[in-house]
C-alpha cells in the first residue's frame, strides 16, 4: 500500500523518505482509495494517540463521571442499627445486577440518614459500591 510517508523524494538530495506536503504527496494519494484510506486512519490513530489520554487524564483530575461509583437502588428491612459504627444492617431483596436477597451491614456516612429510622423499619434506599468492595448507603427513607 502506498503512502505519502513512504514516498521517496527523488529531487531531494536525501535519501530519506519525505513528509507529506500538499504539493509533494497530492499525486500519491489522489485516485488511490486505499491510500487515501491508509492516510486517514493513520490521521485517526495519530489523533487517538495524541488526544484521548490528556481527555482522559483530565476527567480523572475533575472527577469526572467515569470516576464516580454506580449507584443501585435497593429495599429491604433493617435489622440493626450501630449508629456509633455509621453502619445499618438491611435484610434486603436482591439488588439487580449486584447480589441476592441477603443480610448485611451497610455503611451510612451522612449522620442525617439514620434521622427517624428504627430497626424493623421497610425501607428503599440507595448504595454505591466504592473501591475496596465497601456499600456506602447514599439515601434511604422509610416505605
Ligand atoms: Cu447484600
Amino acid at each position: 500500500m502506498q503512502s505519502c510517508y513512504e514516498k521517496p523524494r527523488f529531487n531531494s538530495t536525501s535519501p530519506r523518505s519525505a513528509p507529506c506536503t500538499l504539493g509533494g504527496c497530492k499525486s500519491a494519494f489522489v485516485g488511490y482509495v486505499s491510500g487515501v484510506t491508509d492516510v486517514l486512519f493513520r490521521r485517526t490513530f495519530l489523533s487517538s494517540v495524541l488526544f484521548v489520554p490528556p481527555i482522559l487524564a483530565a476527567c480523572s483530575e475533575a472527577g469526572g463521571v467515569e470516576a464516580q461509583p454506580r449507584t443501585y437502588n435497593a429495599r429491604g428491612r433493617i435489622t440493626e442499627i450501630r449508629r456509633e459504627r455509621s453502619s445499618i444492617t438491611i435484610h434486603h431483596e436482591a439488588i439487580e445486577g449486584l447480589m441476592p436477597e441477603m443480610t448485611m451491614p451497610f455503611t451510612v456516612e451522612d449522620e442525617a440518614l439514620f434521622e427517624g429510622l428504627s430497626v424493623g423499619n421497610d425501607v428503599d434506599f440507595t448504595l454505591t459500591r466504592e473501591e475496596g468492595g465497601r456499600y456506602v448507603i447514599r439515601s434511604i427513607r422509610r416505605r
